[in-house]
Protein backbone atom coordinates (compact mmCIF):
# COMPACT_ATOMS: atom_id res chain seq x y z
CA UNK A 1 0.00 0.00 0.00
CA UNK A 2 1.47 3.25 -0.54
CA UNK A 3 1.56 6.26 1.81
CA UNK A 4 -0.32 9.24 0.28
CA UNK A 5 0.99 12.61 1.57
CA UNK A 6 -1.46 14.89 3.05
CA UNK A 7 0.13 18.37 1.08
CA UNK A 8 -0.39 16.22 -2.25
CA UNK A 9 -4.43 16.10 -1.74
CA UNK A 10 -6.76 18.08 -4.81
CA UNK A 11 -9.80 19.18 -4.01
CA UNK A 12 -11.28 15.53 -5.26
CA UNK A 13 -9.37 13.32 -3.28
CA UNK A 14 -10.45 15.82 -0.25
CA UNK A 15 -13.98 14.93 -1.32
CA UNK A 16 -13.66 11.84 -1.49
CA UNK A 17 -12.75 11.78 1.86
CA UNK A 18 -14.22 14.35 3.64
CA UNK A 19 -18.03 13.90 2.17
CA UNK A 20 -18.85 10.33 2.52
CA UNK A 21 -22.31 9.17 1.85
CA UNK A 22 -24.41 5.84 2.88
CA UNK A 23 -24.90 5.56 -0.27
CA UNK A 24 -28.64 5.13 -0.14
CA UNK A 25 -29.86 7.43 -3.00
CA UNK A 26 -29.20 4.75 -6.08
CA UNK A 27 -32.19 2.34 -3.76
CA UNK A 28 -34.22 5.58 -2.66
CA UNK A 29 -36.78 4.76 -5.47
CA UNK A 30 -36.84 0.86 -5.07
CA UNK A 31 -37.28 1.33 -1.32
CA UNK A 32 -39.90 4.01 -1.49
CA UNK A 33 -42.09 1.41 -3.45
CA UNK A 34 -41.53 -1.05 -0.83
CA UNK A 35 -43.12 1.47 2.03
CA UNK A 36 -45.60 2.27 0.42
CA UNK A 37 -46.83 -1.60 -0.22
CA UNK A 38 -46.07 -2.36 3.14
CA UNK A 39 -48.24 0.53 4.71
CA UNK A 40 -51.16 0.14 2.39
CA UNK A 41 -50.91 -3.60 2.50
CA UNK A 42 -49.73 -5.07 6.24
CA UNK A 43 -48.56 -8.22 6.21
CA UNK A 44 -49.29 -9.56 3.04
CA UNK A 45 -46.79 -7.51 1.34
CA UNK A 46 -44.14 -8.13 4.31
CA UNK A 47 -44.51 -11.70 3.18
CA UNK A 48 -43.77 -11.23 -0.44
CA UNK A 49 -40.78 -9.13 -0.14
CA UNK A 50 -39.07 -11.95 2.54
CA UNK A 51 -40.04 -14.45 -0.36
CA UNK A 52 -38.92 -12.19 -3.29
CA UNK A 53 -35.30 -10.34 -1.19
CA UNK A 54 -34.52 -13.46 1.36
CA UNK A 55 -36.26 -16.35 -0.34
CA UNK A 56 -38.07 -17.42 2.37
CA UNK A 57 -41.37 -18.63 2.97
CA UNK A 58 -42.21 -16.77 6.52
CA UNK A 59 -44.60 -18.92 8.12
CA UNK A 60 -45.13 -16.92 11.91
CA UNK A 61 -43.97 -13.61 11.63
CA UNK A 62 -43.69 -13.49 15.49
CA UNK A 63 -40.80 -14.93 16.99
CA UNK A 64 -40.77 -13.77 19.76
CA UNK A 65 -40.48 -17.56 21.32
CA UNK A 66 -38.05 -18.72 19.07
CA UNK A 67 -35.72 -15.66 20.62
CA UNK A 68 -36.32 -17.15 24.33
CA UNK A 69 -35.87 -20.62 22.81
CA UNK A 70 -32.43 -20.02 21.30
CA UNK A 71 -31.38 -18.11 24.72
CA UNK A 72 -32.17 -21.29 26.22
CA UNK A 73 -29.98 -23.55 23.83
CA UNK A 74 -27.30 -21.26 22.77
CA UNK A 75 -23.76 -22.53 24.24
CA UNK A 76 -22.53 -21.63 27.65
CA UNK A 77 -19.67 -19.86 26.92
CA UNK A 78 -21.36 -17.53 24.19
CA UNK A 79 -24.06 -16.98 26.54
CA UNK A 80 -21.22 -16.08 28.97
CA UNK A 81 -19.90 -13.93 26.58
CA UNK A 82 -23.45 -12.16 25.25
CA UNK A 83 -23.96 -11.43 29.11
CA UNK A 84 -20.83 -9.75 30.07
CA UNK A 85 -20.95 -7.56 27.43
CA UNK A 86 -25.00 -7.06 28.12
CA UNK A 87 -23.93 -6.12 31.80
CA UNK A 88 -21.33 -4.05 30.66
CA UNK A 89 -23.51 -1.98 28.09
CA UNK A 90 -26.01 -1.59 31.04
CA UNK A 91 -23.77 -0.17 33.53
CA UNK A 92 -21.90 2.29 30.84
CA UNK A 93 -25.66 3.66 29.59
CA UNK A 94 -27.30 3.45 33.27
CA UNK A 95 -24.77 6.71 34.43
CA UNK A 96 -26.73 8.61 31.30
CA UNK A 97 -30.12 8.72 32.43
CA UNK A 98 -30.68 12.23 33.34
CA UNK A 99 -32.34 13.32 36.24
CA UNK A 100 -35.09 15.43 36.23
CA UNK A 101 -35.02 18.80 37.56
CA UNK A 102 -36.34 21.65 38.98
CA UNK A 103 -34.99 25.00 40.05
CA UNK A 104 -35.98 28.54 41.86
CA UNK A 105 -34.45 31.38 39.49
CA UNK A 106 -35.92 33.83 41.75
CA UNK A 107 -39.66 32.83 41.84
CA UNK A 108 -39.50 31.86 38.59
CA UNK A 109 -39.89 27.68 39.70
CA UNK A 110 -38.25 26.14 36.46
CA UNK A 111 -37.09 22.45 35.78
CA UNK A 112 -36.74 19.52 32.87
CA UNK A 113 -38.69 15.91 33.23
CA UNK A 114 -37.61 13.13 30.60
CA UNK A 115 -39.96 10.25 30.18
CA UNK A 116 -39.31 7.59 27.73
CA UNK A 117 -40.75 6.64 24.94
CA UNK A 118 -43.53 4.03 24.38
CA UNK A 119 -42.86 2.12 21.95
CA UNK A 120 -39.86 1.61 19.83
CA UNK A 121 -38.35 -0.45 17.37
CA UNK A 122 -35.14 -1.80 16.83
CA UNK A 123 -33.51 -3.19 13.26
CA UNK A 124 -30.53 -6.05 13.94
CA UNK A 125 -29.16 -6.97 10.51
CA UNK A 126 -28.94 -10.31 10.11
CA UNK A 127 -27.80 -12.67 6.99
CA UNK A 128 -24.36 -12.69 5.65
CA UNK A 129 -24.11 -9.69 8.39
CA UNK A 130 -25.44 -11.21 11.95
CA UNK A 131 -24.44 -9.00 14.78
CA UNK A 132 -25.82 -10.28 17.81
CA UNK A 133 -23.86 -7.25 19.45
CA UNK A 134 -26.04 -4.65 17.60
CA UNK A 135 -28.47 -6.27 19.05
CA UNK A 136 -27.50 -5.57 22.56
CA UNK A 137 -26.72 -2.11 21.56
CA UNK A 138 -29.72 -1.10 20.33
CA UNK A 139 -32.64 -2.86 22.64
CA UNK A 140 -30.66 -2.18 26.38
CA UNK A 141 -30.19 1.56 26.04
CA UNK A 142 -33.90 1.81 25.21
CA UNK A 143 -34.55 -0.69 28.21
CA UNK A 144 -33.21 1.32 30.28
CA UNK A 145 -34.47 4.60 28.92
CA UNK A 146 -37.79 2.72 30.19
CA UNK A 147 -39.39 1.90 26.85
CA UNK A 148 -42.52 -0.06 27.90
CA UNK A 149 -42.41 -1.90 24.85
CA UNK A 150 -39.22 -2.32 22.50
CA UNK A 151 -39.44 -4.98 19.43
CA UNK A 152 -37.20 -6.01 17.53
CA UNK A 153 -36.90 -6.78 13.62
CA UNK A 154 -34.03 -9.37 12.25
CA UNK A 155 -34.33 -10.82 8.79
CA UNK A 156 -36.17 -14.31 8.23
CA UNK A 157 -33.61 -17.28 7.06
CA UNK A 158 -34.30 -21.36 7.11
CA UNK A 159 -32.73 -20.82 10.17
CA UNK A 160 -32.55 -17.30 12.38
CA UNK A 161 -29.04 -17.19 13.57
CA UNK A 162 -29.40 -18.78 17.20
CA UNK A 163 -26.48 -16.24 18.65
CA UNK A 164 -28.80 -13.16 17.57
CA UNK A 165 -31.65 -14.57 19.10
CA UNK A 166 -30.09 -15.19 21.92
CA UNK A 167 -28.72 -11.40 22.66
CA UNK A 168 -32.08 -10.11 21.57
CA UNK A 169 -33.74 -11.86 24.18
CA UNK A 170 -31.24 -11.56 26.89
CA UNK A 171 -31.25 -7.56 26.06
CA UNK A 172 -34.92 -7.47 27.21
CA UNK A 173 -36.94 -7.34 24.03
CA UNK A 174 -40.83 -7.44 23.92
CA UNK A 175 -41.05 -8.90 20.58
CA UNK A 176 -39.46 -9.79 17.88
CA UNK A 177 -40.51 -10.45 14.21
CA UNK A 178 -38.64 -12.56 11.26
CA UNK A 179 -38.50 -9.50 8.66
CA UNK A 180 -35.78 -7.34 7.11
CA UNK A 181 -34.54 -4.86 4.68
CA UNK A 182 -36.85 -2.08 3.86
CA UNK A 183 -39.93 -3.98 4.49
CA UNK A 184 -39.09 -4.08 8.18
CA UNK A 185 -38.40 -0.29 8.82
CA UNK A 186 -41.65 0.15 7.33
CA UNK A 187 -43.45 -2.26 9.12
CA UNK A 188 -42.17 -1.06 12.18
CA UNK A 189 -43.01 2.41 11.08
CA UNK A 190 -46.22 2.10 10.03
CA UNK A 191 -47.70 -1.34 11.80
CA UNK A 192 -48.93 -4.54 10.31
CA UNK A 193 -51.32 -6.89 11.13
CA UNK A 194 -48.91 -8.93 13.25
CA UNK A 195 -45.80 -6.15 13.74
CA UNK A 196 -46.64 -3.15 16.53
CA UNK A 197 -46.38 0.39 15.15
CA UNK A 198 -43.70 1.97 16.70
CA UNK A 199 -42.89 5.90 17.83
CA UNK A 200 -38.96 5.60 16.77
CA UNK A 201 -37.21 2.95 14.63
CA UNK A 202 -33.62 2.83 15.20
CA UNK A 203 -30.33 0.21 14.65
CA UNK A 204 -28.01 -0.13 11.55
CA UNK A 205 -28.82 -2.05 8.78
CA UNK A 206 -27.40 -2.14 4.65
CA UNK A 207 -28.07 0.75 2.33
CA UNK A 208 -31.81 -0.44 1.98
CA UNK A 209 -32.88 -0.71 5.47
CA UNK A 210 -30.85 3.17 5.72
CA UNK A 211 -33.07 4.83 2.97
CA UNK A 212 -36.00 3.30 4.46
CA UNK A 213 -35.29 5.13 7.40
CA UNK A 214 -34.77 8.14 5.58
CA UNK A 215 -38.37 7.59 3.50
CA UNK A 216 -40.28 7.28 6.88
CA UNK A 217 -38.72 9.69 9.23
CA UNK A 218 -41.49 12.75 9.21
CA UNK A 219 -43.83 10.15 9.98
CA UNK A 220 -41.87 8.37 12.91
CA UNK A 221 -38.40 9.31 14.46
CA UNK A 222 -35.24 8.01 13.56
CA UNK A 223 -32.16 7.80 15.16
CA UNK A 224 -30.23 8.55 11.98
CA UNK A 225 -28.49 7.47 9.00
CA UNK A 226 -25.48 5.29 9.26
CA UNK A 227 -23.26 3.99 6.32
CA UNK A 228 -20.70 1.27 6.07
CA UNK A 229 -17.87 1.25 9.51
CA UNK A 230 -14.79 3.82 9.71
CA UNK A 231 -12.04 4.03 11.45
CA UNK A 232 -9.23 6.35 11.51
CA UNK A 233 -5.92 6.22 13.80
CA UNK A 234 -4.46 8.89 14.50
CA UNK A 235 -0.64 7.78 15.33
CA UNK A 236 2.67 9.35 16.51
CA UNK A 237 6.16 7.99 16.20
CA UNK A 238 5.52 5.68 19.74
CA UNK A 239 2.86 4.07 18.17
CA UNK A 240 3.27 0.21 16.89
CA UNK A 241 2.57 -0.47 13.31
CA UNK A 242 1.16 -3.58 13.99
CA UNK A 243 -1.54 -2.26 16.35
CA UNK A 244 -2.60 0.62 13.87
CA UNK A 245 -2.82 -1.63 11.26
CA UNK A 246 -5.05 -4.10 13.24
CA UNK A 247 -7.77 -1.69 13.53
CA UNK A 248 -7.92 -0.91 9.77
CA UNK A 249 -7.88 -4.41 8.54
CA UNK A 250 -10.55 -4.81 11.93
CA UNK A 251 -12.91 -2.56 10.71
CA UNK A 252 -12.39 -2.86 6.64
CA UNK A 253 -13.91 -6.73 7.24
CA UNK A 254 -17.33 -4.90 7.87
CA UNK A 255 -17.70 -4.22 3.91
CA UNK A 256 -16.07 -3.46 0.90
CA UNK A 257 -17.30 0.11 1.32
CA UNK A 258 -15.60 0.87 4.78
CA UNK A 259 -13.43 3.43 5.12
CA UNK A 260 -10.46 2.69 7.05
CA UNK A 261 -7.66 5.47 7.41
CA UNK A 262 -3.96 5.91 9.17
CA UNK A 263 -2.42 9.10 9.54
CA UNK A 264 0.81 10.46 11.08
CA UNK A 265 3.34 13.04 10.69
CA UNK A 266 6.21 10.20 11.36
CA UNK A 267 7.05 8.83 7.72
CA UNK A 268 8.71 5.89 9.60
CA UNK A 269 5.65 4.50 11.40
CA UNK A 270 3.40 5.32 7.87
CA UNK A 271 5.84 3.17 5.50
CA UNK A 272 5.73 0.79 8.48
CA UNK A 273 2.04 0.96 8.68
CA UNK A 274 1.25 0.34 4.84
CA UNK A 275 4.18 -2.37 4.57
CA UNK A 276 2.32 -4.44 7.56
CA UNK A 277 -0.79 -3.45 5.98
CA UNK A 278 0.36 -5.41 2.99
CA UNK A 279 1.55 -8.56 5.16
CA UNK A 280 -0.99 -8.98 6.58
CA UNK A 281 -3.73 -8.68 3.79
CA UNK A 282 -3.28 -12.11 2.43
CA UNK A 283 -3.81 -14.15 6.07
CA UNK A 284 -7.58 -12.02 6.23
CA UNK A 285 -10.50 -14.45 6.38
CA UNK A 286 -12.19 -11.74 4.48
CA UNK A 287 -9.56 -10.93 1.52
CA UNK A 288 -11.65 -9.73 -0.51
CA UNK A 289 -13.58 -7.33 1.66
CA UNK A 290 -10.62 -6.32 3.39
CA UNK A 291 -9.04 -5.49 0.17
CA UNK A 292 -11.75 -3.70 -1.38
CA UNK A 293 -12.36 -1.57 2.22
CA UNK A 294 -8.53 -0.95 1.73
CA UNK A 295 -8.49 0.69 -1.73
CA UNK A 296 -11.29 2.53 -1.17
CA UNK A 297 -11.24 6.79 -2.29
CA UNK A 298 -11.92 7.21 1.50
CA UNK A 299 -9.42 4.92 3.06
CA UNK A 300 -5.49 5.18 3.29
CA UNK A 301 -2.29 5.87 4.82
CA UNK A 302 -1.50 9.62 5.37
CA UNK A 303 1.93 11.24 5.79
CA UNK A 304 1.37 14.82 7.53
CA UNK A 305 3.87 17.11 8.03
CA UNK A 306 3.10 18.14 11.30
CA UNK A 307 0.98 16.24 14.13
CA UNK A 308 -1.29 19.98 14.07
CA UNK A 309 -1.60 18.57 10.58
CA UNK A 310 -2.29 15.52 10.98
CA UNK A 311 -4.79 16.70 14.04
CA UNK A 312 -6.67 18.84 11.34
CA UNK A 313 -7.08 15.94 8.81
CA UNK A 314 -8.61 13.15 11.59
CA UNK A 315 -11.27 16.61 12.66
CA UNK A 316 -11.81 17.43 8.82
CA UNK A 317 -12.68 13.78 8.68
CA UNK A 318 -15.13 13.26 11.75
CA UNK A 319 -14.59 9.49 11.65
CA UNK A 320 -17.29 6.86 13.56
CA UNK A 321 -14.22 5.57 15.60
CA UNK A 322 -10.77 7.74 16.31
CA UNK A 323 -8.42 5.65 17.97
CA UNK A 324 -5.47 7.49 19.56
CA UNK A 325 -2.18 6.32 19.24
CA UNK A 326 -0.04 8.69 20.56
CA UNK A 327 2.66 9.37 23.47
CA UNK A 328 0.79 12.88 24.59
CA UNK A 329 -3.22 11.08 23.55
CA UNK A 330 -4.64 13.49 25.69
CA UNK A 331 -3.38 16.60 24.50
CA UNK A 332 -4.22 15.33 20.86
CA UNK A 333 -7.67 14.37 22.01
CA UNK A 334 -8.22 18.06 23.13
CA UNK A 335 -7.81 19.47 19.85
CA UNK A 336 -10.52 17.24 18.56
CA UNK A 337 -14.16 18.01 18.54
CA UNK A 338 -15.90 15.44 15.38
CA UNK A 339 -15.46 11.89 16.52
CA UNK A 340 -18.24 9.15 16.74
CA UNK A 341 -16.33 7.47 19.65
CA UNK A 342 -12.58 7.69 20.77
CA UNK A 343 -10.16 4.92 22.17
CA UNK A 344 -7.14 5.99 23.22
CA UNK A 345 -3.65 3.82 24.11
CA UNK A 346 -2.71 0.84 23.17
CA UNK A 347 -4.87 -1.21 24.69
CA UNK A 348 -8.01 -0.24 23.22
CA UNK A 349 -8.50 -1.51 20.04
CA UNK A 350 -12.11 -0.36 19.15
CA UNK A 351 -13.56 -3.99 19.08
CA UNK A 352 -13.27 -3.22 22.92
CA UNK A 353 -16.15 -1.01 22.20
CA UNK A 354 -17.99 -3.09 18.72
CA UNK A 355 -18.74 -5.64 21.58
CA UNK A 356 -18.27 -5.12 25.40
CA UNK A 357 -16.58 -2.19 27.09
CA UNK A 358 -19.87 -1.05 27.48
CA UNK A 359 -20.04 2.16 25.16
CA UNK A 360 -22.25 1.71 21.90
CA UNK A 361 -21.36 1.04 18.64
CA UNK A 362 -24.36 2.73 17.07
CA UNK A 363 -22.33 5.96 16.26
CA UNK A 364 -22.39 8.65 13.10
CA UNK A 365 -20.76 7.38 9.82
CA UNK A 366 -19.84 9.84 7.14
CA UNK A 367 -19.38 12.45 8.68
CA UNK A 368 -22.42 12.85 10.72
CA UNK A 369 -20.25 13.24 14.02
CA UNK A 370 -20.19 16.66 12.94
CA UNK A 371 -23.44 17.39 13.67
CA UNK A 372 -24.53 14.59 15.86
CA UNK A 373 -23.38 11.61 18.09
CA UNK A 374 -24.11 7.81 18.60
CA UNK A 375 -26.93 6.11 20.38
CA UNK A 376 -28.02 6.80 23.91
CA UNK A 377 -30.11 6.69 26.54
CA UNK A 378 -31.46 9.80 25.49
CA UNK A 379 -32.25 8.47 22.09
CA UNK A 380 -35.15 7.04 23.80
CA UNK A 381 -36.10 9.84 25.74
CA UNK A 382 -38.37 13.12 25.22
CA UNK A 383 -37.99 15.95 27.68
CA UNK A 384 -40.79 18.26 28.84
CA UNK A 385 -40.26 21.63 30.85
CA UNK A 386 -42.01 22.76 33.90
CA UNK A 387 -42.61 26.21 35.45
CA UNK A 388 -44.07 27.56 37.65
CA UNK A 389 -43.96 31.98 38.78
CA UNK A 390 -45.24 33.26 41.17
CA UNK A 391 -47.39 36.82 41.77
CA UNK A 392 -43.95 38.73 42.28
CA UNK A 393 -42.52 37.14 39.43
CA UNK A 394 -45.05 37.28 36.91
CA UNK A 395 -45.30 41.18 38.09
CA UNK A 396 -41.60 41.87 37.34
CA UNK A 397 -42.04 40.05 34.21
CA UNK A 398 -45.38 41.66 33.27
CA UNK A 399 -43.39 44.65 31.19
CA UNK A 400 -41.53 42.03 28.94
CA UNK A 401 -44.13 39.98 28.08
CA UNK A 402 -46.76 42.34 26.91
CA UNK A 403 -44.04 44.31 25.05
CA UNK A 404 -43.26 41.89 22.96
CA UNK A 405 -46.79 40.34 22.71
CA UNK A 406 -47.73 43.60 21.34
CA UNK A 407 -44.69 43.72 19.45
CA UNK A 408 -46.19 40.45 17.42
CA UNK A 409 -49.67 42.06 17.36
CA UNK A 410 -50.78 39.29 20.04
CA UNK A 411 -53.01 41.58 22.31
CA UNK A 412 -54.45 38.17 23.63
CA UNK A 413 -51.21 37.04 25.36
CA UNK A 414 -50.69 40.70 27.13
CA UNK A 415 -53.77 40.60 28.18
CA UNK A 416 -53.49 37.10 29.99
CA UNK A 417 -51.13 38.21 31.84
CA UNK A 418 -52.45 41.92 32.73
CA UNK A 419 -55.92 39.81 33.76
CA UNK A 420 -54.04 38.42 36.90
CA UNK A 421 -53.47 41.72 38.49
CA UNK A 422 -56.81 43.82 37.59
N1 LIG B 1 -17.83 -1.66 14.07
C1 LIG B 1 -19.27 -1.77 13.87
C2 LIG B 1 -19.97 -2.56 14.91
C3 LIG B 1 -19.63 -3.98 14.98
N2 LIG B 1 -18.40 -4.49 14.98
C4 LIG B 1 -20.48 -5.04 15.15
C5 LIG B 1 -18.47 -5.79 15.13
N3 LIG B 1 -19.73 -6.14 15.24
C6 LIG B 1 -19.87 -0.37 13.93
O1 LIG B 1 -19.28 0.47 13.09
ZN1 LIG C 1 -16.73 -3.50 14.04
Amino acid sequence: MEVRDIEALGPADRQALFERDAGVEAVREDVRDIVDRVRDEGDVAVRDFSREFDGVEVGNLDVTDAAERAHEEVDDDLLAAIRTAADNIREFHERQVPEDWRDDFGGRELGRRFRPLSRVGVYVPGGAAAYPSSALMGIIPAKVAGVEHVVVATPPAEELNPATLAAIHEAGADAVYSVGGAQAVAAMAYGTETVTAVEKVVGPGNRWVTAAKAEVRGDVEIDFLAGPSEVLVLADGTADPTYVAAELLAQAEHDDHASVVAVTADADLAAAVADELDDRLPECDRRETVEAALANDASGVFLARSMSEAVLFAEEYAAEHLSIQADDDEALLDRIDSAGSVFLGPYTPVAAGDYASGTNHVLPTGGGARRFGGLSVETFLRSTTVQRLDRNALDDLSGTITTLAEAEGLTGHAESVRRRFE
